[in-house]
Parts: structure tokens; C-alpha cells; sequence
């Protein structure tokens, strides 16, 4: 975009038209994402490290990233040697929000819960970790060291005995990884990051790359698969997580970000103009969302972002992402109309700008986060709030969750009767596996509380 044309937001007028949730969402801005492109070659990409293990990976790191490899794993030297060479600034920074996420994670971490029944019966839930974790971090445009805290704090806080980080090779840093990735990394403790991108380092955490035969540093050149791959990625990362969900767990798949802000006359058109330019800097298909009952706020809104979008480092990404059709200024009739369309959107992040902010939050019943008040960016949220800053887009916030503890828990539940309690249920197994023609379950039950079992049916 040229940046002294300026941009185009366009208005979404729903006063007076009393739509329903599936009217307002056909009426609301998404942008228009082909998901399905990618999917021959990602596939490709994921049969070729399957079959050809660590000659597939530095091949296409070779071919991808411009890299020749003797092996994908970062040395610790490297890792301490990062760390150390860190910005002390940025270095506070990172400790901050470590701190805040790992609070917040603690408290999530959930309580197995039991039922007793009569004669001492108990049913139990018990929280687990999954075993082992990759999480990828994307090179390239955004190097987002605020990412790895926010994908290894919860895992670590959930117990996951076992972390691996994947992040691209670059050129210009020796074929490693980005400094303050490896830096973050080390911060949290995170020992084992390897210089894999792209499809091919969702393939390799998912199915693993065994160590070649015979090889003396073989150990070196494996990787242990994974339970679950999370972090975010371009399309053919997206992709490849696609395809190799069922065979691992992955998280919620990561579109471009959303900012939705519900403003009332109330509300500070500088910040709300502030707020939309931050989230538009991701990404030219970022969306930045205002919905207000005001238009005269609206009119402030579009002059404050007529002057911060010139001025902005991002200038043309900003306006790109203004002007197109994700993004929108959209006015409702009132404050509760306005609710109902920002749960019809389901933002990635939701900003409440109104009198009463707290209790309008609370109404709020799809959102991946909800920043109550002018004074709780979504940039604080980003970096240093204490919640999670991955959390699910495109409007899966409907039935989707940020990534948090639970992303890493799995939860088994326990059966524990003894004789006398078996009996109590014993009459209704076997009626109900008659009813469904399965005898064989009721004869087991019958076995046991049976001394002198039915004798098998005739025939
Ligand atoms: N707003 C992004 C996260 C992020 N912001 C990283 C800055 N760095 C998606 O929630
Ligand atoms: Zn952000």
C-alpha cells in the first residue's frame, strides 16, 4: 500500500437491523484466506522427513533456509552464549512477564476431582501431563521472543517433563536459530532447541527423526517425537500442524490477530485508535475492529488514526491491514446491541470501552481474551499482563480457548468399586449390555457376583 494514500476503513452500518446471532455473523468483516493451497506440498514436505529423517531435514534446510547442517540441535554454549549477550532491558522485560505468566499458570493448574458412591465406590479425575512438548517459533519478519514464554510457561507450569523448541535456521546468525529465540529459551530454562522451520519442523516434532544407524553422533541428530505441537507459524507451518493433528495434539490454529474494541461516548478515541494501529503492525491481514454506539466517537476514532497511521514505523503494513475487508468500524444502536455482535465475531482480543467496562465484560460470552477498561491495552496483554498472549482467531473463540495449562493436561478418570458396590449396579450392567445385545458384558459382571453363573444360551 502506498502510505501517502492513506488507507480505507470501511463502515459497517447495523442500526436498526435487528439481525440474529447467524445474521451478524454473515454481516461482520472476515478476511478472505485460501487455507486449502498449501496442502499438496506440506504433505509432501511431511512424507519426505517421515521416510528420510535427518538427510530430508538438511536437505530442505539447504533448499529452504540456505543452510548447510551437520545437526539441528542448538549446543548449550550457544544457548548460554545468547543469553548473555542480551539486551539487559529486554532481559527485564522477559523476566517480567515470565513472572506474571508463571503466577497465573500456577493458579490454573486444576484439582483432581472423586465421587464416592454408596458402599464406597469411587470415580476419579485425574489431571496428567502429556509427556513431551514442541513447540515451534517462527524466524523470518516477526521474531516474537514474548512467544516462547507464553508456549513454554504453561507447559512447564502443567508438568510436561519434556520441552523442545523449534525455531528456523538462519543465514545471518551461522545456521542457528535467532539470538533472543535462543535467549529466551535458555531464560526459562528450556534446554533443547533445535534449528528446524517450516512444514518440515512440524513434521520432525510430530513423528520424530530417528538417529542414523552407526552413526557416532547419532544422538545428536535424532529427535524424540512429541505429544503436542503448539506455537504459531506462517500457512505452510498452519498446514502442516493441520495434518498432523490426530497423530500429536496440537493447539488452536493461530490466523492473523484480532483486535475488536466495544467503545461507548465515553471512550478515548486516542487510545482506541492507539490500540487498533498496535494490532494492525502484526500483519497486513491483521483486523482491527471498533464497535460503538457513538458516531461521533467513531468520526474521533478515524481522525486519531489518520495521524497515527501516518506516523507509525509500520506505516504501510498498518494501513493495509485498516483497509481491508477484516477490518471495520461498526455501529449498533447501543451497548447491548454492541455485545451481541462482539460474540457474534468472537475477537481474539476483545477491548471494553464503555461506562461500567467491568460489567459489560461480563456479559461478554465469546472471546479468546476480554482487556476490561482504557487503561488494559491489548499490548500489555501481549507482553506483560500475566494472561496468555496465544489465543484462538477467526472467530473460534466461539467454542475455543487461549492456550493456558489445560492445553498441556489430559485427564484420566479412575474407576475404583469394590464387591459390595459392584453389586449395587450389578442388575442394571446386565440389563442394559442385554439391551444392546452384548450378554458378554453382563456375564462379566455376573462372574463375579454370580457363584453359580447362567449357563450360555442354547444353540
Ligand atoms: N498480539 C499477538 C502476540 C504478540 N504481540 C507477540 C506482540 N508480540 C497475538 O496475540
Ligand atoms: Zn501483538
Amino acid at each position: 500500500a502506498d502510505v501517502r494514500a492513506g488507507f480505507a476503513l470501511r463502515t459497517i452500518d447495523l442500526r436498526g437491523a435487528a439481525l440474529d446471532h447467524a445474521g451478524l455473523k454473515a454481516a461482520l468483516p472476515r478476511p478472505e484466506l485460501d487455507v486449502d493451497s498449501a496442502s499438496a506440498a506440506v504433505a509432501a514436505i511431511i512424507a519426505d522427513v517421515r521416510s528420510g529423517g535427518f538427510a530430508a531435514l538438511s536437505a530442505l534446510a539447504a533448499r529452504f533456509d540456505g543452510v548447510e547442517q551437520a545437526h539441528t540441535r542448538v549446543p548449550a554454549a550457544a544457548l548460554a552464549e545468547a543469553l548473555e549477550n542480551l539486551d539487559p532491558a529486554v532481559r527485564a522485560g522477559l523476566e517480567e512477564s515470565i513472572e506474571r505468566a508463571r503466577e497465573f499458570a500456577a493458579a490454573q493448574v486444576p484439582e483432581d476431582v472423586s465421587v464416592v458412591y454408596p458402599h464406597g465406590a469411587r470415580v476419579t479425575q485425574r489431571w496428567v501431563p502429556v509427556r513431551r512438548v514442541g513447540l515451534y517459533v517462527p524466524g523470518g519478519l516477526a521474531v516474537y521472543p514474548s512467544s516462547v514464554v507464553m508456549n513454554v510457561v504453561p507447559a512447564q507450569a502443567a508438568g510436561v517433563a519434556s520441552l523442545a523448541i523449534a525455531s528456523p535456521p538462519q543465514k545471518e546468525f551461522g545456521g542457528l536459530p535467532h539470538p533472543t529465540i535462543l535467549a529466551a529459551a535458555e531464560l526459562l530454562g528450556v534446554r533443547e532447541v533445535h534449528a528446524v522451520g517450516g512444514a518440515q519442523a512440524i513434521a520432525a516434532l510430530a513423528y520424530g527423526v530417528p538417529a542414523p544407524a552407526g552413526s557416532p553422533d547419532g544422538a545428536d541428530l535424532a529427535i524424540e517425537p512429541v505429544d503436542v505441537v503448539t506455537g504459531p507459524g506462517n500457512l505452510y507451518v498452519a498446514t502442516a500442524k493441520r495434518l498432523v493433528k490426530g497423530a500429536v495434539g496440537i493447539d488452536a490454529e493461530a490466523g492473523p490477530t484480532e483486535i475488536a474494541i466495544l467503545a461507548d461516548a465515553t471512550a478515548h478515541a486516542g487510545y482506541v485508535a492507539a490500540d487498533m494501529v498496535s494490532q494492525a503492525e502484526h500483519d497486513p491481514n491483521a483486523a482491527a475492529v471498533l464497535v460503538t454506539d457513538s458516531e461521533e466517537l467513531a468520526a474521533a476514532v478515524r481522525g486519531e488514526l489518520a495521524n497515527r497511521v501516518r506516523a507509525t514505523r509500520h506505516s504501510a503494513r498498518v494501513a493495509e491491514a485498516l483497509s481491508g475487508p477484516q477490518s471495520a468500524v461498526i455501529l449498533v444502536d447501543d451497548v447491548a446491541a454492541g455485545i451481541r455482535v462482539c460474540d457474534a465475531y468472537a475477537a481474539e482480543h476483545l477491548e471494553i470501552h464503555t461506562a461500567d467496562a467491568r460489567a459489560v465484560a461480563s456479559r461478554i460470552t465469546a472471546a479468546g481474551a476480554i482487556f476490561v477498561g482504557e487503561d488494559s491495552p491489548v499490548s500489555l496483554g501481549d507482553y506483560c499482563a500475566g494472561s496468555n498472549h496465544v489465543l484462538p482467531t477467526s472467530g473460534t473463540a466461539a467454542f475455543a480457548s487461549g492456550l493456558g495449562v489445560a492445553t498441556f493436561l489430559k485427564a484420566i478418570q479412575v474407576v475404583d468399586y469394590g464387591r459390595a458396590a459392584l453389586r449395587d449396579v450389578g442388575d442394571h450392567v446386565v440389563a442394559l449390555a442385554r439391551a444392546e445385545d452384548l450378554p458378554a458384558h453382563g456375564d462379566a459382571v455376573l462372574a463375579r457376583l454370580d457363584p453359580e453363573p447362567d449357563a450360555p444360551d442354547a444353540g
